[in-house]
């Protein structure tokens, strides 16, 4: 035994317990403390049976996460297959309680128990896939001798938690325990006691016959390669399924101990792992502490019920937070709420919500025509017009409005947020929360620190960030953000293209099948290409003279091509919105590159891809090397929730790395010396490249500076 595991008595039974916080990872010493309690109940007459329980605010939530990146840099290899047979092959019978979570490796160990018990709150599940991997240690040969192939096959190739309730449903629990989680698992055990075990590798009730099999795992893959295109863990997660399905258990689980390598030491693995991981660090911020006060946000307000503002109360409405939803006119208002009801309509109709949970969130929707109830608010989010004298009018109406300490959020997604704040009395109480569009949708929070934004604000904000539901990254006020900052240049470069000689439908597709969700093309006309149009025009006297600007986007906004909402822009949509290359675009582009003397000429999508992306990563370098970023991993996180980035590359940077940082620099001066200044690379890629580093070690750096 050891300090992770410890062995009490309940009379005959011993309680086996582990204490590894803050989620009680299998990290070394736990397997070991297991083995040693088992083998302790096995030894001890005076004991019957066992009973494995979490400390604290879990079951087990897994193998320990850190441990496979020193695995993959050739560290010892750890199995927990010897374990799980002991437990299985233990005399005296053993009851795992759950509550919180068993995930992964915690629900393989649970699987291993002859008996599972848990509290109705607890949630079961295989997530490895969401880490690039796959179940390895036996999840996939015991989980379908549980719960069947097709529901092992969706558990394991989705990664999502199943909450016990159903996990009883589909035999995977077999009690939920009301009330105390000890006392009930204790009274199943002395049930259990002088019965036969059942081993679960000794079940094969549910495994069914081949040709069903077949059917359920050829749906599985379709499925997957449709929904989870690209990713190799979902197929990897089938295969071990399937050879469980047709070899020995021992035989299935060496397919699987081998597909399980295969995954981890994949570039998906690494990518989706260092995602994992950054995650949890954005929300440290070095000058923030955890400790920071955070204030109530009890009641909220939204001003605008746009598209924009109807979503983000429907953020906090989903989240149980009663929101005030203010516009000019009743007109926009009813427009706004129908909005909203069509929405919540639509994701009953696909069976997201129930329409009770959907009546109960629409009750916590207020519209208003004034600021009188202002005054009761903990926050204000603003989502008005895109325009500085609009947006500095609705501060100044919210500084008379509001009680002195709520909150006043901007959802600006351009604008300066020190600028907006001037326009109060209390710019420590502004901020910016720049959401994304559909906002009850996008995971992705930007939020905006002002030069005056309170540490306790930023901090309730973060905070609040988890609550709704969002991943909220913190950055700096600079021209758009970090997101929009870093979109104008790869945007930019999709237009260079197109104008060099690549079709509208090469650019896209190029970086689809890079992985993105979409291609940058597509996205404008998405978005409306007059957004950008009409930005540009403002901006444009900021231009430097003699540098190349992309012209084709303007010009078909002159021509009224706008993208979907006109049912024109880089492509043609029918009524359906279903898009098909336009000849016509390709007609106009060529002539106005040839009236700009842009020689034209055969592109390759590497070149697409290459050029795209290195705009991302060029901008990145700039944002953080000036600290508008935290960190690179903050730029990644913002990517692949905001943006369509795939997931398994880890982010801009990240895969910049994997690409090596000398390469990326190398291929950066070629595209400056055949392009020009606008691709001068960043000074920090430079030297990171010169240096031969890494910009996660450049983070890490940062971390020890801090
Ligand atoms: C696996 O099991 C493979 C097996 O088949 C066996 C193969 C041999 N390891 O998320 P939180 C840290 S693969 C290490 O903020 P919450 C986390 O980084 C694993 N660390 O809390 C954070 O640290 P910090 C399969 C872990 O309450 C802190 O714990 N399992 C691990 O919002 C708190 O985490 C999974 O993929 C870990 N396994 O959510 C489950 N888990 O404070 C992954 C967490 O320094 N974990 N940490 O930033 C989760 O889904 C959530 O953490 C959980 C709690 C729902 C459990």
């Amino acid at each position: 035994m050891n300090n992770l595991v410890r062995v009490s008595r309940d009379n005959d039974i011993a309680v086996i317990t582990i204490d590894n916080p803050p989620v009680n990872a299998l990290s070394p010493g736990v397997p070991e403390g297991i083995g040693a309690a088992i083998d302790e109940m096995n030894n001890d007459p005076a004991v019957k049976a066992g009973v494995v329980i979490g400390a604290g605010r879990t079951f087990v939530a897994g193998a320990d996460i850190k441990e496979f990146g020193k695995m993959t840099a050739g560290g010892p290899r750890r199995s927990l297959l010897p374990l799980l047979l002991h437990i299985e092959d233990s005399r005296k019978p053993v009851v795992m309680a759950i509550h919180g979570q068993a995930f992964g490796g915690g629900l393989e160990l649970a699987m291993a128990g002859h008996y599972r018990v848990a509290s109705p709150t607890a949630q079961v599940g295989q997530p490895e896939v969401k880490l690039g991997i796959i179940p390895g240690a036996g999840g996939t040969q015991r989980l379908p001798r549980l719960v069947g192939v097709a529901k092992a096959v969706e558990m394991c190739t989705e990664g999502k938690p199943m909450p016990a309730p159903e996990a009883v449903v589909f035999g995977l629990v077999d009690a939920l325990i009301e009330g105390d989680l000890l006392a009930g698992a204790l009274a199943f055990a002395r049930d259990a006691v002088g019965k036969p075990a059942p081993k679960t590798r000794m079940r094969t009730e549910k495994l069914g016959t081949d040709t069903d099999n077949d059917a359920v795992l050829a749906g599985a893959r379709s499925i997957v390669a449709k929904r989870q295109r690209g990713l190799k863990a979902p197929l990897a997660a089938i295969d071990a399924i399937e050879a469980g399905t047709k070899l020995s258990f021992e035989e299935g689980c060496q397919a699987e101990a081998k597909l399980f390598t295969e995954c981890l030491f994949s570039d998906q693995s690494k990518a989706l792992i260092h995602v994992f991981f950054g995650e949890r660090e954005v929300a440290k911020i070095p000058d923030v502490p955890r400790e920071t006060p955070v204030l109530p946000v009890n009641r909220v307000a939204v001003v605008g019920s746009g598209t924009m503002g109807g979503g983000i109360a429907m953020v906090f409405a989903n989240a149980g937070i009663p929101v005030l939803l203010k516009d000019v006119g009743q007109a926009a208002l009813d427009v706004g709420m129908g909005k909203i009801r069509k929405n919540y309509a639509n994701s009953v109709q696909r069976g997201r919500f129930t329409q009770a949970f959907v009546d109960e969130r629409l009750q916590l929707i207020t519209p208003v025509l004034n600021y009188d109830a202002f005054s009761a608010v903990d926050m204000v989010v603003e989502a008005v017009f895109e325009g500085m004298a609009l947006k500095k009018e609705v501060f100044a109406e919210l500084d008379r409005a509001c009680r002195p300490g709520a909150i006043l959020a901007s959802n600006t997604s351009t604008l300066n947020i020190d600028e907006i704040a001037g326009a109060t009395s209390r710019p420590e109480a502004v901020i910016g929360t720049h959401f994304f569009s559909p906002a009850n949708v996008m995971r992705l929070l930007e939020i905006v620190r002002g030069n005056k934004s309170s540490k306790e604000v930023i901090a309730t904000c973060m905070q609040l960030s988890k609550k709704l539901g969002k991943i909220g990254v913190l950055v700096g006020n600079c021209r758009g953000f970090v997101g929009n900052r870093m979109f104008g240049p790869y945007r930019r470069e999709a237009q260079f293209l197109v104008e060099e000689g690549a079709e509208v439908e090469a650019v896209d597709q190029a970086l689809v099948e890079f992985g993105n969700a979409m291609g940058p093309l597509a996205t404008g006309d998405l978005a409306g290409l007059d957004v950008g149009w009409r930005i540009r025009k403002e901006y444009r006297h900021l231009e430097k003279p003699g540098v190349r600007q992309p012209f084709a986007e303007d010009r078909l906004c002159e021509l009224g091509r706008y993208g979907q909402k006109t049912l024109k822009g880089w492509y043609q949509y029918d009524e359906n919105r279903r898009a098909s290359a336009d000849p016509e675009v390709t007609t106009l582009v060529r002539k106005w590159s040839a009236e700009a003397g842009i020689a034209q000429r055969e592109i390759s999508s590497e070149e697409i891809v290459d050029r795209c992306i290195y705009a991302l990563v060029n901008e990145g370098a700039r944002i953080l090397e000036e600290g508008y970023a935290l960190r690179a991993v903050d730029i990644d996180i913002i990517y692949l929730n905001g943006y369509g980035f795939p997931a398994y590359r880890g982010g801009p940077m990240w895969y910049a790395d994997t690409v090596g940082l000398t390469r990326v620099y190398q291929r950066i001066c070629e595209f400056q010396q055949k392009h020009g200044e606008l691709w001068a690379p960043a000074p920090l890629l430079k030297r990171l490249a010169e240096e031969r580093k890494t910009f996660a070690e450049f983070d890490k750096e940062q971390v020890v500076a801090a």
